[in-house]
């Protein structure tokens, strides 16, 4: 029988330990049958004679072709492309306070976890960098039953009831006439469904910044979105709002980027998660969590229960509570990433829901989801998805069983197996809702309290600096370009007017349209989500202007790190050893990582006469794969001049903004970018040095990769 109550030291394992009765290894084994009968030719079917029909009687070919048909489960409706990692969740101080979970009172445990990151729109098998928002779900696998913390890397979402949900991705996924386009919401069925949902505008806001692009699933944040309860002994409630913030920081690639590494490397998000933990780079995330008092229920401009909104953190700050690592990679991709289910629904004593008409909807939809996916309501006995805590109840059967309940009752009341299982009390951690007080007519209806769509969007987008706010305009200019239908962008612009005019008028220029004059009603010309009138957008006076912590570029890390980061070193023969080793060293002492680059794989002879090894050709390596760039000197380098990889490479990384450094003859090879003489001098992103195995470029090179790009240049671009 399983026991959860474990010497706490050893809680952060138990997990793994779990997992282990289900893993199997052949090494040294026999090839077998699913019954475990030998096999002795796996390469040849039974036939009569050796040119002639195969025979029925072959049960090892029908065996292994009728697995093989069935190998495939259905992918996930939204979030299908995922990548997942085990680790483990610290506390760092008890928040006994406010909720009786016990994973968060007892700084002394250790909670092992399951994560898994997704893109939404995309099917299995596309591409990592689409424009799209993230998945950030995280299984915790508490003593008192399993947490599911289901949550996306922006805070809001597209719409404010669940019933917006099935027209909401059937308008992103690709369009069902021809099945186009791809993981990607460039396309009218998209925006003819967004310019008719005025609410959605915060969250394209969102979508449209740089945080729908990230460098890696290590650097982007994550957000619980809707408002939970956190209930404590005394059951009284607070609100709670949940946030990840990554010990890497926040960061983004640009548009034009996310498209070549889609191209060049479609895995660039799962390979970067799997080589950091494989290389024991554990990434981080610190769990935040705003409280708000039941009393301050209605003390804001917003609904606490609408997802479209968030609570910025000038009004409530974020207190950090505790730590989760990702140590360990998974064994088996389908057994663990592509079986785990997840659920908001899935809480523990001390954690509750609110009414969020969105998450009351979820409540539904991912147990039932599994069903289909998953194939069974036995989905919890899969082994990543089954809890560690002791599990007994009287449901019985159904497909894929695992359990053999012993005894003949199955039912409660009983007295047969002296009432066992028998039910919990509250003071022995049995989960009781919390009782809040409903008393209210049934209605169909949305509260005025969730109308004012705009003021939240206009303060995201007033709090990006001038750089993040012309990724947005460009992303929406590219997004509204892909768009055929004419009065879907107009409508676009109507609705994108009540966040920012400016922002409006230079989208209507690229869109070679003009801003619609009649904007005062623009919203749904009668055809939208509200055709009866009844939620007419409003605007309420916020209480704040701008809040710095919406922009990413606002809120670097402090101490800013470059640890993880890849350096691009492009060389040849001849360049020069000294130069390379100490350019490496300095990065490697900051927790960066350099990358040779030569015209072959194999080795390079130094100026110096000592060989270096290779670790991309060029025909390989693609300027969009890493983060910053140093040319080395040597005389052998100057033959870089001829080849036009080198010219594509660092003509590449000066448009996407990356910090370039080059000493001695490396700088004459960076002048291969092409761009105006005189903007080069003034660029401050490019670091040159004529000294060899010079320590301040290297210092300087560091200290400007913190800053991850070198955003001043776009505006020479
Ligand atoms: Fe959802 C999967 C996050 C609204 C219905 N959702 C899914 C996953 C994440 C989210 C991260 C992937 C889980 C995994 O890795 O396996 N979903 C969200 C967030 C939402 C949200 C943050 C809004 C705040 N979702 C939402 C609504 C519904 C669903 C309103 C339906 C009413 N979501 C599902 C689903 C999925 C799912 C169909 C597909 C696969 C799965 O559940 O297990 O049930």
């Amino acid at each position: 029988m399983k026991n959860a109550n474990k010497n706490k030291e050893d809680y952060a394992d138990e997990k793994q330990k779990d997992l282990e009765i289900n893993k199997s290894n052949a090494e040294n084994q026999f090839l077998t049958t699913n019954q475990g009968v030998k096999i002795n030719d796996n390469n040849n079917s039974l036939k009569a004679g050796e040119r002639g029909p195969s025979l029925l009687e072959d049960f090892i070919l029908r065996e292994k072709i009728t697995h093989f048909d069935h190998e495939r489960i259905p992918e996930r409706i939204v979030h299908a492309r995922g990548s997942a990692a085990h680790g483990y969740f610290e506390l760092y101080k008890s928040m006994e306070k406010f909720t009786k979970a016990e994973f968060l009172n007892d700084t002394s445990i250790k909670t092992p976890v399951f994560v898994r990151f997704s893109t939404v729109a995309g099917s299995r098998g596309s591409t990592d960098l689409a424009r799209d928002v993230r998945g950030f779900s995280v299984k915790f696998y508490t003593q008192q039953g399993n947490y599911d913390l289901v949550g996306n890397n922006m805070p809001v979402f597209f719409i404010q009831d669940a019933m917006k949900f099935p027209d909401l991705i059937h308008a992103v996924k690709p369009e069902p006439h021809h099945e186009m386009p791809q993981a990607a919401s460039a396309h009218d069925t998209f925006w003819d469904f967004i310019s008719l949902m005025p609410e959605s505008m915060h969250m394209i806001m969102w979508v449209m910044s740089d945080r729908a692009i990230p460098r890696s699933l290590r650097m982007m944040e994550g957000f619980g979105v809707h408002t939970f309860r956190f209930i404590n002994k005394n059951n009284e409630s607070h609100f709670v709002k949940f946030h990840w913030k990554p010990k890497l920081g926040t960061h983004a690639v640009v548009w034009d980027e996310a498209q070549k590494i889609s191209g060049k490397n479609s895995d660039f998000h799962r390979q970067d998660l799997w080589e950091a933990i494989d290389g024991g780079n554990f990434p981080e995330w610190e769990l935040g969590v705003q409280i708000i008092p039941e009393a301050d229920e209605h003390k804001y401009d917003f609904d606490l229960l609408d997802p479209t909104k968030l609570v910025p953190e000038e009004l409530v700050p974020v207190t950090l509570i505790g730590k989760m690592v990702l140590n360990r990679n998974p064994d088996n991709f389908f057994a663990e990433t592509e079986q785990v289910a997840f659920h908001p629904g899935h809480v523990v004593p001390g954690i509750d829901f609110t009414n969020d008409p969105l998450l009351q909807g979820r409540l539904f939809s991912y147990t039932d989801t599994q069903l289909s996916r998953l194939g069974s309501p036995n989905f919890h006995e899969i082994p990543i998805n089954r809890t560690v805590a002791p599990m007994h109840n009287n449901q019985r059967d159904g497909h894929m069983r695992q359990e053999i309940p012993v005894g003949r009752v199955s039912y409660h009341p009983n007295s047969l197996g002296g009432g066992c299982p028998f039910q919990a009390k509250i003071e022995e951690g049995g989960f009781a809702s919390f009782n809040e007080r409903i008393d209210a007519s049934k209605v169909r209806e949305r509260s005025a309290s969730f109308s004012d769509h705009f003021s939240q969007a206009k303060l995201f987008y007033v709090s990006q600096t001038p750089t993040e706010q012309e990724h947005i305009m460009k992303a929406l200019s590219f997004e509204l370009g892909k768009v055929e239908t004419p009065s879907i962008r107009e409508r676009m612009l109507g609705l994108l007017t009540k966040v920012d005019k400016t922002l409006t008028a230079k989208i209507a220029k690229s869109l070679g349209m003009e801003v619609p004059k009649d904007i005062e009603k623009p919203i749904n010309h009668g055809v939208g989500a509200d055709d009866s009138g009844k939620q007419e957008p409003t605007i309420v006076k916020q209480s704040i202007e701008t809040s710095d912590t919406l922009s990413m570029l606002k809120t670097p890390l402090d101490p800013k790190t470059i640890a993880t980061r890849q350096i691009a070193f492009l060389c040849a023969d001849g360049v020069s050893a000294a130069s390379v080793d100490n350019m490496k060293n300095a990065l490697k002492q900051a927790g960066a990582k350099a990358i040779i680059i030569a015209p072959h794989l194999g080795t390079i002879v130094a100026e110096e006469g000592t060989e270096i090894v290779v670790d991309q050709s060029y025909l390989i390596a693609s300027s969009v794969l890493f983060d910053g760039v140093f040319v080395p000197g040597g005389k052998g380098i100057l033959s870089l001049k001829n080849l036009k990889e080198v010219k594509e490479f660092l003509t590449d990384s000066y448009a996407h903004c990356k910090f370039i450094a080059g000493e001695g003859e490396g700088s004459e090879i960076i002048m291969l970018i092409e761009r105006k003489e005189d903007k080069v001098n003034k660029d401050s992103g490019i670091l040159l040095s004529d000294k060899f195995a010079d320590e301040n470029l290297a210092g300087a090179f560091i200290h400007a990769l913190g800053d991850h790009r070198y955003w001043e240049r776009e505006d020479n671009l």
